[in-house]
């Protein structure tokens, strides 16, 4: 009944402040006309503001204001990024849900974002640490018409959207190590990952990962990423509005994926590189073929990272961990 009471309050946001019938509202939620009068009901005894109208239905007029996690829909300037929206208190991994999600035909731009996760997973496989509450664990699922080699460009662009939302939340200053860290002074902010569903010439689905720290303490952190991790919270002292990084993240995402499906890369490429660490430095490049010292150049306008080693030669670095 909780979750009549969460679809119910999603579907009215949804609305966009039109007026939802309550026999479409039973459709939406799959449940009875009795059940979705009960549920008004109770959202207005959690200080929901709602206005019936006879023969239009009913129209959310305000939320109430103690609300974190659910209200993200409320505020959201997004035409499709974040429009279907699933919220979840506990899960394994934001994006096994979003790729069953993704088969059974959710909409483009569907995000799926949880409280908390116990199994949720990096790039091959290794854990990401995801504690209860204090992060933003999500997965954005897009169905872009493009060939698979286009993928990897996605974690760029999603890496400028949330450098640029940290930014406007809170005020600092975040860079971007290619391909997918987010870090601030060295330590990482945030990870992305970004997996593909697609045929030989072209993209099924894109399910994009974000996981970022947000609320944590040093503490909340287990051992092994202690020295290596940070927060929104421990960079700017303050504690920091999950709501507001989200609602960010998706505006500046949409932003810029549209840029790219008009423009392609090139003006990508430039934001990408204001935001870039590491480039002009000496590094070190692990890749699944061995590892490539040498001085970062940039990237190419495929997003590729070059790397010049020292006897002269580029290499064109498709996916590595990158140490500087
Ligand atoms: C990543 O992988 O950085 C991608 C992380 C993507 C997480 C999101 S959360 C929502 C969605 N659902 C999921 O299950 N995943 C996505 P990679 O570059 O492989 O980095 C993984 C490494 O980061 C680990 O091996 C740790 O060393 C470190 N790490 C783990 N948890 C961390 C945390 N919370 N903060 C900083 N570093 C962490």
């Amino acid at each position: 009944s909780s979750s009549i009471k969460k679809q119910l309050y999603e579907a009215l946001a949804n609305a966009d402040g039109n007026y939802l019938s309550g026999q479409a509202l039973a459709n939406i939620i799959g449940c009875s006309r009795t059940a979705i009068w009960k549920h008004i009901e109770e959202l207005r005894k959690s200080g929901f503001e709602l206005e019936a109208v006879r023969k239009k239905g009913y129209r959310l007029i305000s939320k109430p204001a103690h609300l974190s996690e659910h209200d993200i829909l409320f505020g959201l300037a997004t035409k499709t990024i974040g429009r279907s929206f699933h919220y979840y208190d506990s899960v394994e991994s934001t994006q096994t849900i979003a790729h069953k999600a993704a088969r059974e035909g959710a909409p483009e731009g569907t995000v799926i974002i949880a409280g908390e996760q116990t199994g949720g997973k990096g790039r091959m496989s290794r854990p990401w640490h995801s504690s209860k509450q204090k992060g933003i664990w999500m997965s954005m699922i897009v169905r872009p018409k493009l060939p698979p080699e286009r993928a990897p460009q996605f974690t760029l662009i999603t890496a400028i959207a949330c450098a640029r939302a940290i930014e406007e939340v809170t005020g600092l200053e975040p860079h971007i190590k290619w391909p997918n860290d987010i870090l601030y002074k060295g330590k990482k902010l945030t990870g992305i990952l970004t997996e593909l569903q697609g045929e030989a010439d072209k993209v099924n689905f894109l399910i994009i990962g974000i996981g970022m720290n947000v609320n944590q303490t040093k503490d909340d952190f287990p051992e092994e990423v202690k020295e290596r991790a940070t927060s929104l919270e421990i960079e700017s002292g303050n504690s920091v509005s999950k709501t507001k990084v989200v609602q960010n993240i998706l505006k500046y995402f949409e932003k810029y994926y549209n840029l790219y499906m008009e423009k392609g890369f090139a003006p990508l490429k430039i934001m990408w590189e204001s935001y870039a660490a590491g480039i002009g430095k000496p590094i070190i490049a692990r890749t699944l073929n061995g590892e490539i010292s040498g001085i970062a150049l940039g990237i190419t306008d495929e997003g590729i990272l070059k790397v010049e080693d020292q006897d002269g030669n580029i290499h064109h670095i498709y996916s590595a961990d990158i140490e500087f």
